[in-house]
């Protein structure tokens, strides 16, 4: 069995920046890697990322099922057979995305919620999730720095109010300080101070990911 790496945080956190270094890292080091992302992954995954990211007006039912069924066609299709070959997937976003954002920011039922997540991944949970913490003002305001941030349309997400994204981050903030870790297994989160500089930020993962690597049984390496 592999390891499973996830990354989680609000808009500009630096999870794409971080999943992209922490995978070179493991390639150089010789280890196989997928490094894949939620919503999407797979060909069903890009259509319906499209649609959530694009079209206004789904209801947030509507929404938590399309996230849910994308995570279904990419854990099923990708994460699992990857693991079963002995692979480290590293996902940005999972299960703890749709807590954080359907529920804190929707309001939608967290048990229902648990259990559609729990359905989806056949109780698959990461190893370990990375959580970059950054301010929402600093996330966005990172999201409109990026070349072409200032004229691009604001996606789906990025046009919620600033009361949604601070109930996103209190929910990841309430997450992964609790007893046992929720949303992610044995190595539970490690939460780095997202305006840390990249390179710190990538030296503290590594430390953490190399470490759990080192643990593996000698059969799993
Ligand atoms: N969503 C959901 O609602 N429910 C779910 O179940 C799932 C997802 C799975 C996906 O959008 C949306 O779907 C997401 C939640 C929702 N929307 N939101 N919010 P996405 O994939 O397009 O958006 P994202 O996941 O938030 O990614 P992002 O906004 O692109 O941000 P990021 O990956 O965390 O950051 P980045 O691209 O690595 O970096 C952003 C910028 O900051 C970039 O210019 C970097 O160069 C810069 N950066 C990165 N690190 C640093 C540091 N350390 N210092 C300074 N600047 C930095």
């Amino acid at each position: 069995m592999g390891s499973f790496i996830v990354f989680e945080g609000g808009e500009g956190a630096g999870k794409s920046t971080q999943a992209r270094t922490l995978s070179r890292r493991l390639s150089r080091e010789g280890y196989q890697v997928v490094l894949t992302h939620e919503p999407g992954g797979t060909p069903l995954g890009e259509t319906v990322r499209r649609w959530l990211k694009t079209r206004r007006g789904l209801t947030p039912t509507t929404e938590l099922m399309l996230f849910t069924a994308a995570r279904a066609q990419l854990v099923e299709t990708i994460i699992s057979p990857a693991l079963e070959s002995g692979r480290i997937v590293i996902c940005d976003r999972f299960i703890a995305s749709t807590v954080t954002y359907q529920g804190c920011g929707r309001g939608l039922d967290l048990e229902l919620i648990n259990r559609l997540n729990k359905a989806t991944t056949h109780n698959l949970f990461p190893d370990l999730t990375v959580f970059l913490d950054v301010e929402v003002e600093t996330g966005l305001a990172r999201k409109k720095g990026r070349p072409g941030g200032q004229t691009a349309e604001r996606d789906t997400f990025e046009s919620e109010t600033l009361e949604f994204h601070r109930r996103v981050r209190e929910g990841y903030l309430a997450l992964a300080s609790s007893e046992p870790p929720a949303c992610s297994g044995r190595e539970g989160w490690l939460v780095i101070d997202g305006t840390l500089p990249r390179d710190t930020i990538a030296s503290r993962i590594w430390e953490k990911v190399r470490q759990i690597l080192d643990d593996r049984p000698a059969d799993a390496r």
